[in-house]
C-alpha cells in the first residue's frame, strides 16, 4: 500500500481549546480518512508543543508546575479529539522522552556539521508568538505576525545558519509547488526572503522551560527547533525504533494556518536542506476561523467552544459547519446562524429528507425489497442522476487531491439534490398509482444507489448520518471506495430510517447560545479557578471598560499643605488632562517631567484639595511606595492601552 503521512500542527497547550484547533484536526481527519478508503497506508500525526517561555509563564499563572499544566490540558484535548471522531494514528507531546533525545541528537549533529554556531543575539522577542525578530522588523516594538508587544532581548545564544539555505529556498517556493495556496508564496517570498535572511537564533537562556542544549544546559533550544522537529522524531528520527520514519518521510502534506506557515516554509526546509533529508512534498496554510471580524484565538478570549457546540448539535453538525462552510484556504467568520442553517438546510433538509422519503416509499411499495432493474425499465430521467452518482467518487477524489475540502462536499450535496430534484420529476406515487412496478422499482433503486454512493463519500466528512443510513439500506458500512459505482448492489432489503437529523429553531438556539455565554461569563473563577486571594474575577468584558492610554507629563507641581500630592500636566495625543496623584513621596515634580504614564483614561473626574483631577495614572507598589508604570519603549502619546 502507498504510504501517506499527514500533520496537523502541534498545539500549544496554553488555555482554552477552541473551535480553531478543531478545524485544522478535522480538515486532517477527512483528509486521512479519505486516503484510508481510498487504498493508502495513512499515518496520521498530531499532538502538543509543550515548551516555550509562553507556556512557563501560563503555568505560573495557573499555579502549577508546567508538567502538570500541560499533563491536564492534553488530556482535555485528547478529549476533544475522541468526542469529534479524529482517527489519528500518532500523537506526539515534546515533553516525552523520544523527542527529546531525537531534538538533541539533531541539535548536536548540525553543530557538528557548522549549521549551528554560537553568537551573541540582540533584538526583539515576541513571547506569544515564541518568535524572534529584528529591531527593523518588529517595527515601534511590536510583533509583525500579532501586533502585541515584543520584548527587548539581548544574550548569548546559539545561532542556526539559515542564510547558507535562502537561495534554495526561495527555489523551493518558487519553482514548485511546495507551498499552497498561491497567496502564501507571495507573501513568503515578499516580505523574508526577497532581501536576504538572516541567521536565526535557536537556544534561550532566558527560561529553563525546553529541551536543553547538549552538553551546555544554561540554554535551552528554541522552541519551534523543537516543535518543527515532531515531525520525524515522532517518526523515530534518529531512534532504535524508526520503521516509521523509513516507511512514512517525507511527510505527504503539512497542515496549518497562516500565520505559521513562515516557519513551515522557511525554517523547516532549512533544518531538513541541513539534516540532508528529503523536504515534505506539501506545505498548506489555510485561512481563519474568525469571530466577529478578529482570528479566533485564546489570548483574544473570543473562542467557541467545541464541546458546547458537539454536545447540542451533534458532531456531525459541527465537522460538516467546518469541512463545508469555510471555502478551504480562505478566512471565514463563524456564527452559530450559519452552522444551524447549515445543519437545517443541507443534513436535515436535503440528506434527511432524501432517505427518510426513499426508505418509506420502498416500505411503501415493496415492502423494503429493491432490486436492479433491467434495461430499459426506468424512466427519461435515470441516466442524469445515474451518471452522476458514477462519476461521484472520481469528483470528489479529485478535489481532495487538490485539497478542495469545501467543494469534495458540495459535489456530494449536488448528487443529494439530483436526487430530491429526480423524486419531484419521476412522481414515484403516480407511477404507483399507474401501476408500473417496473419502474417505480428502478427509480427506489436508482434512488437508493445514489444514497449509498454519497453515504460512502460522505464518509470521512461525517460518520454518524452514514452509517445510520448504511443499516437502513441494509448494508455495511464500507471501509473503502471500491463499491461506490452505480450498480454495485443487486438488490436492497431497506428498512424505513429514522430521522437522520433534528430541525432547530435557529431564533431559539441562538438565543440559548447567548445564555450559555453569558453565563460562562460569569465569574466562572467562582467555582473552576478560586482567587487565592485579592479582588474578585472580573470578566474581560468588564476589564474592557477602563480605558486606559499613554500620556507623557508636561508639567508637574506639588499641591499645597499635601505630602503626597502631586499635580501633573498630561499630553495625551493632542489633548491637555490634569491628575493630581499620589506621588510625592517617590518623585520630584522636576524628575516627572518628559515621563511616560498609563492614564486611566475613562475615570469619572473628582476634585482633590480644590483641584479637578482627571483621570489617575497606574503605579505599582513597592515597600508601600508607588512606581509609574511605564511602557517599555517609546509610545505615542495617546495610545490605548490594552
Ligand atoms: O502555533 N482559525 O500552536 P497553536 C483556524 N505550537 N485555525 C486555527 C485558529 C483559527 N482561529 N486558531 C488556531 C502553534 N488554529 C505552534 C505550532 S507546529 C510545529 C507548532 C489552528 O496552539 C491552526 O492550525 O497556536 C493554527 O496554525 C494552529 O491552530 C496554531 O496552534
Amino acid at each position: 500500500m502507498k504510504p501517506y503521512y499527514i500533520t496537523t500542527p502541534i498545539y500549544y497547550p496554553s488555555g482554552k481549546w477552541h473551535l480553531g484547533h478543531s478545524y485544522t484536526t478535522v480538515c486532517c481527519d477527512a483528509l486521512a480518512r479519505f486516503k484510508r478508503m481510498d487504498g493508502f497506508n495513512v499515518f496520521y500525526l498530531t499532538g502538543t508543543d509543550e515548551h516555550g517561555q509562553k507556556i512557563e509563564q501560563r503555568a505560573k499563572e495557573a499555579g502549577k508546575p508546567p508538567q502538570e499544566f500541560v499533563d491536564g490540558l492534553v488530556a482535555e484535548l485528547k478529549q476533544l479529539w475522541q468526542l469529534l471522531g479524529i482517527t489519528y494514528d500518532g500523537y506526539i507531546r515534546t515533553t516525552e522522552p523520544r523527542h527529546k533525545k531525537s531534538v538533541q541528537q539533531i541539535f548536536t549533529k548540525l553543530t557538528a556539521q557548522g549549521d549551528i554556531y554560537k553568537s551573541k543575539y540582540k533584538g526583539r522577542y515576541c513571547t506569544p508568538c515564541e518568535s524572534f525578530w529584528t529591531a527593523t522588523q518588529a517595527k515601534d516594538g511590536f510583533c509583525p505576525d500579532c501586533g502585541r508587544a515584543t520584548v527587548e532581548s539581548e544574550e548569548e545564544c546559539y545561532f542556526f545558519r539559515l542564510s547558507k539555505y535562502r537561495d534554495r529556498l526561495l527555489k523551493l517556493l518558487t519553482e514548485t509547488d511546495f507551498l499552497q495556496p498561491q497567496s502564501r508564496v507571495n507573501e513568503m517570498v515578499n516580505n523574508f526572503l526577497k532581501d536576504g535572511l538572516d541567521d536565526l537564533a535557536v537556544s534561550r537562556t532566558s527560561f529553563s522551560w525546553g529541551i536543553p542544549v547538549p552538553q551546555d544546559e544554561s540554554h535551552v533550544i528554541y522552541v519551534w527547533i523543537d516543535a518543527l522537529s515532531n515531525y520525524i522524531t515522532a517518526l523515530g528520527y534518529l531512534q532504535d525504533n524508526n520503521q516509521n520514519f523509513t516507511q512514512f518521510w517525507p511527510a505527504d502534506l503539512h497542515m496549518m494556518a497562516k500565520e505559521i506557515v513562515r516557519f513551515h516554509s522557511i525554517i523547516w526546509p532549512a533544518v531538513l536542506m541541513a539534516l540532508e533529508l528529503p523536504l515534505p512534498k506539501k506545505v498548506y496554510g489555510h485561512g481563519w476561523l474568525l469571530f466577529g471580524g478578529d482570528k479566533m484565538s485564546k489570548s483574544k478570549g473570543n473562542v467557541v467552544d467545541p464541546f458546547i457546540l458537539c454536545g447540542r448539535y451533534g458532531v456531525d453538525a459541527v465537522r460538516y459547519y467546518l469541512l463545508r462552510e469555510v471555502s478551504f484556504g480562505q478566512d471565514c467568520d463563524y456564527s452559530a446562524e450559519s452552522l444551524l442553517t447549515r445543519a437545517n438546510a443541507d443534513l436535515c433538509n436535503d440528506l434527511g429528507n432524501l432517505v427518510k422519503r426513499t426508505t418509506a416509499m420502498a416500505r411503501q411499495y415493496f415492502n423494503g425489497k429493491i432490486t436492479k432493474p433491467k434495461a430499459g425499465e426506468g424512466t427519461e430521467f435515470d441516466q442524469a442522476l445515474t451518471q452522476k452518482t458514477n462519476t461521484l467518487y472520481k469528483e470528489v477524489a479529485a478535489r481532495v487531491d487538490k485539497i478542495e475540502i469545501s467543494r469534495s462536499l458540495e459535489a456530494v450535496f449536488e448528487v443529494v439534490s439530483s436526487a430530491n430534484k429526480y423524486i419531484d420529476l419521476t412522481r414515484p406515487w403516480i407511477l404507483n398509482k399507474e401501476g408500473n412496478t417496473a419502474a417505480l422499482n428502478a427509480v427506489l433503486y436508482n434512488l437508493t444507489e445514489a444514497i449509498r454512493v454519497a453515504a460512502t463519500l460522505l464518509l470521512p466528512f461525517i460518520q454518524d448520518a452514514p452509517q445510520k443510513i448504511f443499516a437502513s439500506i441494509g448494508v455495511s458500512v464500507p471501509k473503502s471506495f471500491k463499491a461506490a459505482k452505480y450498480g454495485a448492489v443487486k438488490a436492497y432489503q431497506t428498512t424505513e430510517s429514522p430521522p437522520l437529523y433534528t430541525r432547530y429553531d435557529v431564533q431559539k438556539e441562538l438565543d440559548e447560545l447567548d445564555l450559555i455565554a453569558r453565563a460562562g461569563e460569569k465569574p466562572p473563577a467562582k467555582t473552576e479557578t478560586p482567587q487565592k486571594e485579592g479582588k474578585p474575577m472580573i470578566t474581560i468584558d468588564e476589564f474592557f471598560k477602563t480605558q486606559l492610554k499613554v500620556a507623557c507629563v508636561t508639567a508637574a507641581e506639588k499641591i499645597e499643605k499635601s505630602d503626597k500630592l502631586l499635580k501633573l500636566n498630561l499630553d495625551v495625543g493632542g489633548e491637555t488632562r490634569t491628575v493630581v496623584s499620589g506621588i510625592a513621596q517617590s518623585y520630584t515634580p522636576e524628575s516627572l517631567v518628559g515621563k511616560k504614564v498609563i492614564l486611566v483614561y475613562n475615570l469619572t473626574p473628582a476634585k482633590l484639595r480644590g483641584v479637578e483631577s482627571q483621570g489617575m495614572i497606574l503605579c505599582a507598589v513597592q515597600d508601600g511606595k508607588p512606581v509609574i508604570v511605564s511602557p517599555e519603549t517609546a509610545v505615542s502619546n495617546g495610545a490605548e492601552v490594552c
